[in-house]
């Protein structure tokens, strides 16, 4: 007779019933404050390693009307952003459309090196010191969707924004938006955005957990993460709906620190849920951070705003034990 032993793992990872906005870049689901980009003359221990963030935006093929990217505070001054010896940092937004613009390899990297700015320019802004966008949103567009470069991937097309600083050494903190209307911002449906370098700021209170969304995609087997100037802040926790945790090696002050985890095969056309868990004590203030994450072909991976196949919560999974008697 055979005796079955249940072993049930009541396990649930949250934030599932939070909606899922896409297009607010950093999204409700990642619950990151702001990104970030220094002027290319700060030095690297600030939290940004190379002065530039790539973001890429993709509008469903059967979206036809004009699109626009808003960026909320693209000024250097003010309120969010974070002053070193008086503000004097230029921060150029552009964006690219076109063949190319995505799928040129150089797109997809995670440093502004060799034809990064593949595609065709279809507007560019420097913004420094500006009273009139100083937490307030400025809208590039509009943008015919099919001005971008379209895939297949997931049938649609893909707009690129580059946020570099040109000049000085501050930080800049701002917010992206995909909308459908100028001056407000109304959300693209089936619409998302994605990077493959991620700076961003961490919360300034303990309680907040930030989360970023790796996509594993076909064919993935190990995933390497790489994170810069982390300053020994806390954790980074790894879930899946297969993984109820794996510890990735966080970074201290001006270096990267990399740990790999080998990838199960229901995490396979989903996403990880990269969960930041900041220190308790002391807080660390102001803590800008840089992520990645390759393949085991050192191909750099997506983190989606809105998670390819939902935000992953752990399975409770029953596991039958065979049990001779
Ligand atoms: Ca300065
Ligand atoms: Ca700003
Ligand atoms: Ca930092």
């Amino acid at each position: 007779m055979r005796i079955y032993k249940f072993i049930i793992l009541f396990l649930f990872i949250g934030l599932s019933s939070r909606l899922i906005s896409a297009q607010q870049v950093p999204a409700e689901v990642e619950n990151i404050p702001y990104l970030v980009t220094f002027g290319n003359e700060a030095e690297t221990y600030w939290g940004d390693d190379d002065f530039c963030q790539v973001f890429f935006f993709l509008i469903p093929e059967d979206y036809s009307d004009p699109v626009y990217i808003r960026v909320f505070d693209p000024d250097c001054g003010g309120k969010v952003d974070e002053i070193n010896f008086g503000f004097d940092t230029q921060t150029e937004f552009s964006i690219y459309g076109g063949v190319g613009c995505w799928s040129d390899k150089d797109a997809q990297g995670t440093q502004p090196i060799g034809n990064y700015r593949s595609g065709n320019l279809l507007d560019s802004r420097v913004f420094g010191i500006d009273p009139e966008y100083d937490g307030k949103w400025y809208t590039f567009g509009p943008f015919d969707p099919r001005d971008g470069e379209f895939s297949d991937e997931f049938n649609g097309y893909y707009f690129k924004i580059i946020t570099q600083g040109i000049s000085g050494n501050d930080g800049n903190l701002y917010q992206y938006y995909l909308s459908i209307e100028e001056d407000r911002n109304v959300s693209v449906e089936g619409g998302n955005a994605f990077t493959y370098e991620y700076t961003f700021r961490l919360w300034n209170d303990t309680v907040n957990i930030s989360h970023i969304y790796p996509y594993v995609e076909d064919g993935t087997v190990r995933v390497k993460q790489r994170n810069f100037d982390w300053d020994s802040d806390g954790r980074i926790d790894i879930y899946s709906v297969d993984r109820n945790n794996s510890s990735a090696i966080v970074s201290g002050e001006d270096y990267w620190s990399e740990s790999e985890i080998v990838i199960m095969e229901g995490e396979v056309g989903k996403s990880l849920d990269f969960q930041f868990v900041k220190r308790k004590t002391p807080l660390v203030v102001n803590n800008n951070v840089v992520i990645t994450t390759m393949n085991q072909y050192e191909e750099n991976l997506r983190f989606f705003t809105k998670p390819i196949g939902g935000v992953p919560k752990y399975k409770s999974v029953p596991v039958f034990e065979p049990d001779d008697e």
